[in-house]
């Protein structure tokens, strides 16, 4: 008989280039799991990355990593998926959904074969309509499958709102909701301080939204690839799933008539515990947020059923 009463928690992390990686990394630093499973397609890389997350451990301690295949996914807590093309120079998220879609109906359904208790959280773009994939292949639950959304979004807009009025940014209630992407929608009428509506004048919303919008292009400019913040993005969630915190996070989550928006993954506050997304919070947008926001839909709907799912 077995009369231990600990029990592991696992996070699985297919794709174990930048993005993965760093999310390792993070929740191994921030001791968020006891184990960390790297798998990769280039199975090489995995066992590099998890050798040099290993040697980490005399500094850190108690995280187990190895590199990994599809069976670890057995008993896993959370599988993060972050596999598949990155945007290059001048491509749009959009871009990337041919080749990662292709992918995702493999990867997928490796992880079902052994896992259909967990929570499925997605990174890899155009990352609300590979969440929508997801759910379809998994048939999992609705609220386990989960899409990083605009919560990367949502902190990039609230560093630059916190920077321009010089408060923290954790202190800054505002939301980025819609794509993760261009068609993203700044709900400038519910952004506030403790309750006080933040005031800014047209020229300083548009350049602090267009900065918002446009930074994974300025990055990818700059260094090749965004990685950090979305880690700790990743991190956020998967702390507010294992914790059972029920979280207020911009994620994506399939919409049933949200603003009158339905049938489509996009990022909107949800509240996040154990259960995954246990609860969508709408929004009282006024009606230009609103168009924005059916825009957005329209365009990833129109996107879907390109599909052939
Ligand atoms: P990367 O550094 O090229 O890594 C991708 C990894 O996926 C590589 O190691 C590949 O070997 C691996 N891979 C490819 N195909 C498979 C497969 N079938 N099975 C297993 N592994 C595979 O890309 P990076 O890590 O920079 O980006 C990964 C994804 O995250 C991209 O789609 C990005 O666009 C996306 N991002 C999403 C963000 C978000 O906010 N949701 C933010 C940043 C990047």
């Amino acid at each position: 008989m077995n009369t231990s009463i600990y029990r592991p928690s696992r996070a699985v992390i297919i794709g174990t280039g930048a993005v993965g990686t760093t999310t390792a990394y993070t929740l191994m630093l921030r001791k968020r799991v006891s184990e960390i499973v790297l798998i990769d397609v280039n199975h090489e890389k995995a066992v590099g990355e998890a050798l040099d997350m290993n040697h980490g451990l005399p500094f850190v301690g108690g995280v187990k990593i190895w590199a990994g295949d599809y069976s670890d996914c057995e008993g896993a807590d959370i599988m993060i998926v972050t596999a598949g093309a990155s945007q290059k120079k001048g491509e749009t998220r959009i871009d990337l959904l041919k080749k990662n879609a292709a992918i995702f109906d493999e990867i997928v359904k490796n992880i079902t074969k052994y896992n259909k208790e967990g929570i499925l959280l997605i990174a890899t773009n155009p990352v609300d309509i590979l969440s929508y994939v997801t759910l379809k292949v998994s048939g999992f639950p609705v609220e386990r499958v989960i899409g990083s959304g605009t919560l990367l979004d949502s902190a990039r807009y609230r560093y630059l709102l916190g920077k321009h009025k010089e408060i923290d940014p954790r202190s800054i209630h505002a939301h980025i909701i819609g794509e993760h992407g261009d068609s993203e929608v700044p709900v400038w009428s519910l952004a506030n301080v403790a309750g006080v509506a933040l005031e800014l004048d047209e020229e300083d919303k548009e350049k602090i939204f267009d900065s918002t919008k446009n930074a994974a292009y300025e990055i990818i400019n700059a260094k090749g690839a965004t990685f950090y913040a979305i880690a700790l993005a990743l991190d956020r969630i998967v702390t507010a799933i294992l914790q059972n915190q029920g979280a207020v996070l911009n994620v994506s989550t399939l919409l049933q008539d949200y603003n009158g928006v339905s049938d489509v993954y996009l990022g909107v506050p949800c509240i996040v515990d154990r259960t995954g997304v246990r609860e969508v919070l709408n929004l009282p947008l006024n009606e230009e947020e609103k168009a924005l926001f059916h825009k957005s839909a329209d365009k990833l709907k129109s996107e879907i059923a390109k599909l052939d799912i």
